[in-house]
């Protein structure tokens, strides 16, 4: 029983190892008029800074012809913050039904706000103003508990419904055949997997599987933090620690660990396709990939993959595809 089931990968109550404020606010500089009337306020959500938003934002705040599947505990769709951007119905894995509204457990309202909250009165801001998530209900229960199976059959009927990106954030099915195929049979009709990493300090030993993005946690100040996992699996890593987003009741937190991490690249894999939807999974793929910032030892490691998100560099990546 213990191989079938996984737990979403934010984890609570653990420090980080330096203080929160060193970044908080900084890059806000950039200059990103397209925004200069809006409401976005970024105090709060400084991994936007450091991923690269607001300047890709000058080029696209994303795009409602982009669909994210967001495989998790359900997602609360009337949230003042998520309403516009949740594009309904989407499918509940467990029961059959269409009912994707949490049932105890905000794992996927959080990882939707990373993707596309839409920062109205200082709320949260997420990576796309603009997105249609896609609620692909796989857990029923309080504790978030859900079966690989059922994580197969959402990252399928997301590749049969001609989604792109499937954000699972989960990170017990990596090394999971079913989860496999499933990641294959998506990426052969053009979309791309992406999970996390995992939250539990130390070595992972799983192979690298090249149709699943894996993606670890960094802090701040771009460090791993006591939390997280490591291995030959790890393809890249992303802010995730102190990520301000949507929550469920309407509310909003302050969340961690490598599901809002993997929520962050999918996020930037929609602005992505935001302005340039004929891409290959495969190129998509590697437009993430060199869409970073190499840490650690030079070149990829087993701590941060390929490096740390930055979008800064993606729209020359892009004219040069
Ligand atoms: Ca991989
Ligand atoms: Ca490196």
């Amino acid at each position: 029983m213990q191989k079938n089931i996984s737990f979403p990968r934010c984890v609570r109550g653990f420090s980080i190892l330096m203080g929160l404020s060193l970044y908080a606010g900084a890059g806000l500089t950039a200059d990103f008029s397209a925004f200069e009337s809006s409401q976005v306020n970024l105090d709060k959500s400084w991994f936007l800074t450091r991923i690269g938003a607001p300047l890709f934002w000058q080029k696209s705040t994303g795009s409602k012809e982009v669909k994210v599947l967001v495989c998790d505990t359900g997602i609360e769709s009337n949230h003042p913050d998520l309403k516009a951007n949740i594009s309904l119905p989407g499918q509940n894995f467990v029961d059959g039904s269409t009912n994707t509204e949490p049932t105890g457990n905000a794992h996927g309202t959080r990882i939707a706000g990373v993707i596309g909250a839409l920062g109205l009165n200082g709320g949260a801001v997420g990576i796309n103003l603009n997105v249609k998530i896609v609620p692909g209900k796989i857990s029923n229960v309080a504790s978030g508990m859900a079966m690989h199976t059922d994580t197969a059959k959402c990252i399928k009927w997301g590749a049969d419904q001609g989604i792109k990106i499937v954000n699972v954030s989960f990170s017990g099915g990596l090394d999971e055949p079913v989860v496999h195929d499933a990641a294959k049979y998506l990426h052969d009709k053009g979309g791309v997997l992406i999970m996390s990493a995992g939250n539990v300090w130390g070595p992972r030993d799983l192979p690298n599987d090249p149709y699943i993005i894996a993606v670890g946690m960094v802090n701040q100040i771009d460090w791993k933090t006591q939390f997280d996992s490591f291995g030959p699996f790890v393809d890249m890593v992303a802010p995730g620690t102190t990520i301000y987003t949507t929550d469920v009741g309407g509310k909003y937190i302050e969340d961690k660990g490598s599901s809002l991490s993997a929520a962050v690249v999918s996020g930037a894999a929609a602005l992505i396709l935001s302005v340039r939807p004929d891409l290959s999974a495969d190129e998509l793929t590697e437009v993430l990939f060199r869409s970073t910032v190499d840490l650690g030892t030079p070149g990829r490691d087993d701590a941060f993959g390929v490096g740390r998100l930055d979008l800064s560099k993606t729209i020359d990546i892009l004219n040069n595809l």
